[in-house]
């Protein structure tokens, strides 16, 4: 039987191709269907006279003996751009809205590209999609609208990168003007938000429901037989400007039962199943921090340790990897070679960056500092052997040997003695221009090169180096005692270079990671310093420090960019002699008071409200972080109301938001799993996985730089900023810093018990 069935038996209805750029294939194609006054751009898509002017990469051979455009794809080759059918010179006008179609088959299947981009670097895309092509064949239909004039934009099918052979067959390809642009429309499910994870039985429990009734509403909760077990009254909040809806909130705390499969009913609709319990935080507080060892460069991933996440070592000098065991600068940086092998790639790229690394190893770091102070604290939940990793059964806690991997990566980044900057760290390393998805780590194969050092990577591994000197001190004080020595030597260099900022343009094949103020690293770094060696020199740089006394509760929170905060939190509950150690106490305890004034002010109960009302890059991470505030506040002061505005935090992340979904892979019953990453590429590779369980996504993010949010997302309320598709690389990355947050804060609520424990320090 044919592979290919002939034109009159291809099946035209087609599926909502989910998850693509506008991608709502359509039934009963035809090129005759284009609107009347819509003009064709493409020349000869329907292939009844040959195939010209349409081109392809050496590698195929295009055939259009048959009425259509077929091509036997190699396999082998690694990048999606390794195989290539394309058409160029077609004019786009700005402003203008397109629909594109064509229809396509692959035996075996497989989920190509097809893209309308400018021809040469830096190949701005204005249309991605990733058509999941079957064997009997679809049409497909996207729309976009030009951002530009360009006499001469190219069509392209990317179809490398495929390690088996297949066949692709194209046609009816058409792109056509005047099209009405596709309204996107998120499928929101029931109007009652919960979250979707489950409460903890003496934690607060919180809903909200979206409605044009101005008036209380009636509420009733149910058990998973459909019993009512609780009813009430909603409380109207009027307008939500994190999401541009009406809602109510319910408070449904009072309800105490454990149970599965509870749901909240009022304004006759029914939220999704939820829990009361505290199992699902005890598997978050592993979950989130096993997916550490997935994002491991230069080390094999175990099979047997990760069932269906086992890949072989990535960037260990092997081809056609280009590092990381003799890293050479950029041209004109320096005139080594570094061994920057190991550490966790940062994000889903392949890049390795200090200041990332930085705040990442210490939020880990700090979560066992943690474990050990707080009363709560149960550190035994961390010991040896509860993260599955390549060292459990070497007697060290597991959360310290996978925060080790980072930081012998970051002492890896300083520069060695004899040698230029002496002491100071190498901002970054990765690859001298992007890479497509998918690529496994062990497949990447540009060069790899260390950018300059930084003042701010520098400090980074002054602060973590010094905390790790204290933190390993227990388990192995040659490596405490070599983090002391790079500390100090950090430091030193720091304070000789305070101002070498990195070029916030350096960021071709990674990102930038530039920051031109760098007064709130020092702090940090100083109080780390501090702590562990108790000095005078330290001491008198946070006293004459103004971050010192400063309000650094910033509303937006804070980050890898932003780390006076972490400081502050260190000095405060970690022992120290510092003059005014209560004074910085209260300090946090007035930060956690702010965030929780923001979160009841807030229908959805969210501690993040930006003033100016736009959502930021990673989103999901600053509102963590915020909690991590009130987190510290509770553990200081056993004051069960900051307790309580941390377990509100979750219920945002786990559902209770305007798009009705959780934002951790595994967790709730609709949840982020096509994160942008070049290895968990499921979306665009079936033979990949998605995510670990337990990966956080970044979240809502206003200003929309990917192609794909930009075509789908304009004009967007914050919370409605957000794609759970793997190219939108702006709403849905997965990095090391945002889930460190997640871990620390699963931790902290898995330690509540039931929500009601005993709160402070020791
Ligand atoms: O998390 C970073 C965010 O704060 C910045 O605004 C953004 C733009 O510089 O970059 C983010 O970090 C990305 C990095 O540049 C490359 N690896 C993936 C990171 C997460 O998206």
């Amino acid at each position: 039987m044919s592979p290919n069935p002939p034109a009159g038996r291809r099946r035209r209805a087609a599926p909502l191709a989910a998850g693509i750029v506008v991608a709502l294939a359509v039934s009963g194609l035809t090129g005759g269907n284009a609107q009347a006054d819509a003009v064709e751009q493409i020349v000869n898509g329907t292939f009844d006279d040959g195939h010209v002017p349409w081109w392809s990469t050496a590698n195929l051979t295009l055939d259009s003996s048959d009425g259509r455009l077929c091509a036997d794809v190699p396999g082998g080759t690694i990048n999606p751009w390794d195989a290539i059918i394309g058409q160029d010179d077609i004019a786009l006008q700005a402003g203008a809205t397109y629909e594109f179609r064509f229809f396509g088959s692959a035996t075996p299947g497989k989920v190509g590209k097809a893209l309308i981009q400018l021809p040469v670097a830096p190949y701005t895309q204005y249309l991605a999609a990733n058509p999941a092509l079957n064997v009997s064949g679809d049409s497909y239909r996207y729309t976009f609208t030009s951002p530009v004039d360009l006499p001469n934009a190219q069509v392209a099918f990317q179809i490398g990168g495929s390690t088996q052979p297949w066949r692709i067959c194209l046609d009816d390809i058409s792109l056509t003007g005047d099209a009405e642009p596709d309204v996107y429309e998120p499928d929101t499910g029931p109007r009652v938000r919960v979250n979707q994870v489950g409460y903890l039985p003496r934690g607060p429990k919180n809903a909200t429901v979206v409605t044009e009734v101005a008036e209380a509403l009636p509420w009733q909760l149910r058990n998973d037989a459909g019993t009512v077990v609780a009813s009430g009254t909603t409380q109207p909040r009027g307008l939500d400007e994190s999401s541009g809806q009406r809602v109510h909130s319910i408070d449904f705390g009072d309800h105490q039962k454990r149970g599965t499969g509870y749901t909240l009913t009022t304004d006759g609709d029914t939220s999704r199943p939820f829990d009361i319990g505290t199992g699902f935080y005890e598997q978050l507080r592993l979950d989130a921090l096993r997916f550490y060892y997935t994002q491991r460069s230069g080390v094999e991933i175990r099979e047997d340790l990760r069932p269906g996440y086992g890949r072989p070592a990535g960037h260990i000098g092997v081809a056609p990897n280009q590092g990381d065991v003799s890293v050479p600068c950029q041209p004109g940086v320096c005139e080594y070679s570094l061994d920057v092998s190991g550490g966790w790639y940062d994000a889903g790229d392949h890049g390795k960056y200090v200041v990332n690394g930085g705040i990442s190893v210490h939020q880990l770091m700090s979560e066992y500092e943690r474990s050990l102070l707080a009363r709560t604290g149960e550190l035994w939940k961390l010991r040896d052997g509860t993260l599955d990793l390549p060292e459990s059964g070497n007697w060290v806690p597991d959360i310290l040997d996978e925060a080790r991997w980072e930081q012998e990566f970051l002492l890896k980044m300083q520069v060695p003695a004899g040698q230029p900057y002496a002491g100071m760290v190498h901002h970054k390393i990765h690859d001298d221009s992007w890479t497509g998805l998918p690529l496994l780590p062990h497949l990447d194969p540009k060069r790899r090169e260390l950018h300059p050092v930084s003042t701010a990577a520098t400090l980074n591994l002054a602060a973590t180096a010094a905390q790790a000197a204290r933190v390993y001190l227990p388990y192995d004080w040659r490596f405490a005692l070599e983090n002391l020595r790079a500390a100090k030597t950090a430091w030193a260099a720091a304070t000789s270079n305070p101002a070498m900022y990195a070029d916030p343009n350096d960021g071709n094949g990674g990102g930038a990671y530039a920051d031109d103020n760098v007064t709130d690293e020092f702090y940090w770094a100083a109080a780390e310093l501090f702590i562990t060696t108790g000095a005078g020199e330290y001491r008198d740089f946070l006293l004459a420090s103004p971050l010192h006394t400063t309000d650094v509760w910033r509303d937006r929170g804070f980050d890898w960019g932003n780390t006076a905060q972490l400081g502050r939190l260190q000095l405060a509950t970690l022992p120290n002699r510092l003059p005014d150690r209560e004074r910085i106490r209260q300090s946090v305890v007035t930060g956690a008071d702010t965030y929780l004034a923001t979160m009841e002010a807030h229908p959805y109960g969210i501690p993040y409200a930006p003033t100016d009302n736009t959502y930021d890059w990673g989103s999901n991470n600053l509102i963590l972080n915020n909690a991590i505030v009130m987190a510290v506040a509770f553990d200081i002061t056993g004051t069960d109301r900051y307790r309580d505005g941390v377990l509100e935090t979750m219920d945002y992340i786990f559902g209770r938001n305007a798009l009705n979904q959780s934002y951790v892979t595994g967790y709730g019953e609709v949840a982020s799993e096509n994160q942008h990453s070049r290895w968990y590429a499921h979306q665009l590779n079936t033979d990949l996985p998605n995510p670990p369980r337990g990966t956080l996504s970044g979240g809502p993010n206003s200003s929309i730089q990917d192609p794909v949010a930009q075509q789908k997302l304009q004009g967007c309320a914050p919370q409605f900023c957000y794609l759970d598709d793997i190219e939108s690389w702006s709403t849905n990355e997965l990095t090391i810093n945002w889930n460190a947050p997640l871990a620390w804060l699963a931790a902290f609520v898995a330690d509540q018990d039931n929500g009601d424990a005993r709160g402070r320090l020791r």
